[in-house]
């Protein structure tokens, strides 16, 4: 409905105003959206005008979350609104809406069923021990829970990936002053961003760009070159670097073809349990030891083969557009919960017996439960919540 919009000096704009009644409606809840003309004065007159009315402004995610207190939504999905917004690429918007439309929530509604059938078969067991009331022998019960831990584990390791399809990925170039990672960085995002020379120490600060490969929006930081200085500004540079480098997806470690630097084996070594990719340049000059990807950022060859290792690294070989991920660290973390407690029923139920594996499963559906938000505690609400933007 087209409206004037009027405070007690007079009318200040027109809009549209649209009325959704309770229930149907996102929150739930009666609900009047009100659009006004862009400009923050008129958007500001309105708040104040609204808030004289008693009105309280929303915080972060605030609609969303009585759609979730109202039933209207759970928090599978309530979690992919956010995901939705900040999607940045195509696969990432799939995996969002994977969540949104419920195909994720069905698939853990399933695992759900089949979590309790385990525990109708154990209760048979417990309720009259010597009578054949169970339907499935021992063997066929913990092959079933078996099953069901791996599918929960296989799910929770989607996270990764998802996250990176939704987020987008940090990877940086480290490696010793000279291998040519400037040279890389250049070649790998298309134009001349940072500056090249033969003097070693040339990058000191981090220098980023964005850019897409195989459909993932990526960060890439070139970072100062590795070495033994006595230039405060430079082991400032490496300093940061390092900070920096801690938070990335991917380590790109480069060294150059024919020389030996120590740097080189330090950084592999501080490097050793992070994701990382180890890259020999310059192989127009000199071959490529094996086991590490050889590239040339003078001639340009390997670095096809790069890019495809960069995305493989990131998001694996499976990037079919069907696969179900996940893209939330809580959702992780709730499954891996589920997967061991469904574990720990198979493994106790021979030598322990059943009591002790139906306490597992009891364990294994507050996990889900917790996953779908059945009993959410206020702080895992507000800590889901607090992530959101205002008007979500
Ligand atoms: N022949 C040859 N020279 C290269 C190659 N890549 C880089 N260079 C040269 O190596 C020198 C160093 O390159 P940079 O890209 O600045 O090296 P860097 O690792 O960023 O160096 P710092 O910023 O000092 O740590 C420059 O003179 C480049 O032109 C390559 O693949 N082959
Ligand atoms: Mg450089």
């Amino acid at each position: 409905m087209r409206v004037d919009l009027v405070d007690d000096e007079g009318a200040f704009d027109d809009g549209l105003a649209v009325w959704s009644a309770a229930p149907r409606s996102y929150t739930g809840e009666h609900t009047l959206e009100v659009t006004c003309h862009g400009n923050p004065l008129v958007v500001e007159r309105l708040i104040a005008a609204l808030q004289d009315c008693g009105v309280q402004l929303a915080e972060p995610g605030a609609f969303t979350r009585r759609a979730v207190e109202n039933g209207k939504l759970d928090l599978i999905a309530a979690e992919a609104v956010d995901q939705v917004c900040r999607a940045s690429t195509m696969a990432g918007l799939q995996v969002a809406r994977d969540a949104l439309d419920g195909r994720l929530g069905a698939h853990l509604v399933e695992l759900r069923e089949r979590l309790l059938t385990a525990a109708a078969e154990l209760e048979a067991r417990l309720d009259l021990p010597g009578d054949d009331l169970a339907l499935v022998d021992d063997e066929s019960l913990v092959r079933a829970l078996r099953d069901l831990s791996n599918e929960a584990r296989g799910l929770a390791q989607t996270c990764r990936a998802g996250r990176i399809l939704v987020d987008g990925a940090r990877v940086a170039l480290v490696g010793p002053v000279n291998a040519g990672k400037s040279s890389l960085f250049n070649c790998l995002v298309g134009r001349t961003r940072a500056l090249v020379s033969s003097q070693a120490g040339t990058t000191r600060d981090v220098v980023e760009a964005r850019v897409q490969l195989g459909g993932i929006e990526v960060t890439l930081l070139d970072t100062a070159g590795e070495r033994l200085t006595d230039d405060p500004i430079e082991a400032a540079g490496l300093a940061l670097a390092r900070e920096l480098i801690a938070e990335a997806d991917l380590l790109l470690v480069v060294h150059r073809a024919g020389t030996v630097d120590p740097a080189t084996e330090l950084i592999l070594q501080r490097t050793a349990d992070r994701p990382r990719l180890e890259i020999c340049n310059g192989i127009d000059e000199a071959a490529a030891p094996p086991g590490v990807m050889p590239v040339s950022a003078l001639t340009g060859e390997g670095l096809e083969e790069l890019r495809e290792a960069i995305v493989r690294a990131l998001v694996g070989t499976e990037v079919r557009a069907d696969r179900l991920r996940i893209a939330s660290a809580r959702q992780r973390d709730a499954l891996e919960s589920l997967a061991s407690a469904a574990a720990e029923a198979a493994d106790t139920l021979s030598w322990a017996g059943p009591a002790v594996a139906a306490d597992a499963i009891t364990r294994g559906l507050a996990s889900l439960d917790d996953l779908t938000g059945a009993d959410t505690k206020e702080d895992v609400l507000s800590a889901i919540f607090a992530r959101f933007c205002i008007g979500k």
